[in-house]
């Protein structure tokens, strides 16, 4: 059975809206623009992230399948069987079953951002997995969350290189508060992407359909259905770029002529060329990975890649 959503936070969804209206506006009034890369998952969004991970320049979904798949009895014996999972970021909820059903979990606890698409994500699970508890809570992970009560011990499940969107900093206090949410005794499965040929990466950023590039401007279009923006859409161009020295791809948009425009009440423009920053996907190799785990408090237990090293699959004991 799937239970009613939770928000996590105290004040419900009107506040999810005064957030994304605070962070634009503060994002857009920064010297070099920015906007927090978790407002891209309306519901248009998370269905274009669910058309990316399908996509053949895009290997990070499909590889980590395989990597759940291939290594499931070693998978329960680390991260224990019978456990509550919580997964951070649930999403789609597409890997999450061979997560539950490897370690035979009976009750899944799925944290997002993205309410109506979460609901909708477990009443497709539940199906799939009859006498599974499933339960909702839509909020942030990357702010301090109120789970329901659980019996632990508990493993967390944070797939698809989601880590990634945080700087190093940002990683490790993230990570930490996940030690501190999960509790004594817990796991971490974690997937995390790797560095590689920047012409690969830089492919799965900008995939020849133009679908990355559709997710990336559907954020102005969020801003003025949301936010009542006056953005011209058109003017804007979708880029991805390799920073070698901060090892993560960097997505912006770029303005293909100066530009004014309204959104959430205030005036900005932008120079021709000028760009919006709207997300980082930082990349380790497989020992930076398991640097990042004893950074946060975490002892790294199992580490699994395919052959070509394009993604890496972790258990973390706390
Ligand atoms: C969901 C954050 C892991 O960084 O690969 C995919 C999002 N952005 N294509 C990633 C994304 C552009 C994705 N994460």
């Amino acid at each position: 059975d799937t239970l009613a959503p939770t928000d996590s936070s105290s004040t419900g969804s009107s506040s999810t809206d005064s957030a994304f209206a605070r962070d634009v506006l503060r994002g857009l009034s920064q010297p070099r623009k920015t906007i927090p890369a978790r407002y891209f998952y309306d519901m248009r969004g998370s269905e274009l992230f669910e058309a990316i991970t399908r996509l053949p320049e895009y290997y990070p979904t499909r590889t980590e399948i395989a990597l759940l798949t291939d290594h499931a009895d070693d998978l329960a014996r680390l991260a224990g069987r019978g456990r509550t999972v919580v997964e951070f970021g649930a999403g789609s909820a597409a890997k999450t079953p061979l997560l539950l059903q490897a370690t035979d979990a009976g009750t899944y606890v799925a944290i997002d951002i993205s309410g109506d698409y979460l609901v909708q994500s477990l009443k497709a699970l539940t199906h799939r997995i009859p006498g599974l508890c499933a339960v909702p809570v839509v909020g942030d992970f990357t702010e301090p969350l109120q789970l329901p009560p659980l019996a632990g011990p508990l493993t967390g499940f944070f797939s698809g290189s989601t880590i990634g969107n945080l700087d190093h900093r940002g990683a490790v206090d993230l990570l930490r508060s996940f030690r501190a949410t999960l509790g004594p005794d817990a796991r971490l499965v974690i997937g995390i992407d790797t560095r590689k040929n920047p012409h690969l990466l830089e492919a799965a950023y900008d995939d020849a359909a133009g679908v990355t590039a559709q997710f990336n401007l559907n954020l102005l279009h969020r801003i003025n259905r949301e936010l009542g923006g006056t953005i011209p859409v058109a003017s804007f161009e979708h880029r991805a770029v390799w920073h070698d020295g901060h090892g993560r791809i960097e997505m912006h948009l770029v303005a293909l002529s100066d530009v004014a425009f309204t959104a959430a009440g205030q005036r900005f423009s932008m120079r021709q060329g000028e760009t919006i920053h709207t997300e980082n996907s930082h990349k380790y190799t497989p020992a930076e990975a398991r640097f990042l785990a004893r950074a946060s408090g975490w002892e790294p237990l199992a580490m699994w890649t395919d052959k070509a090293e394009l993604f890496s699959l972790h258990v973390w004991s706390a």
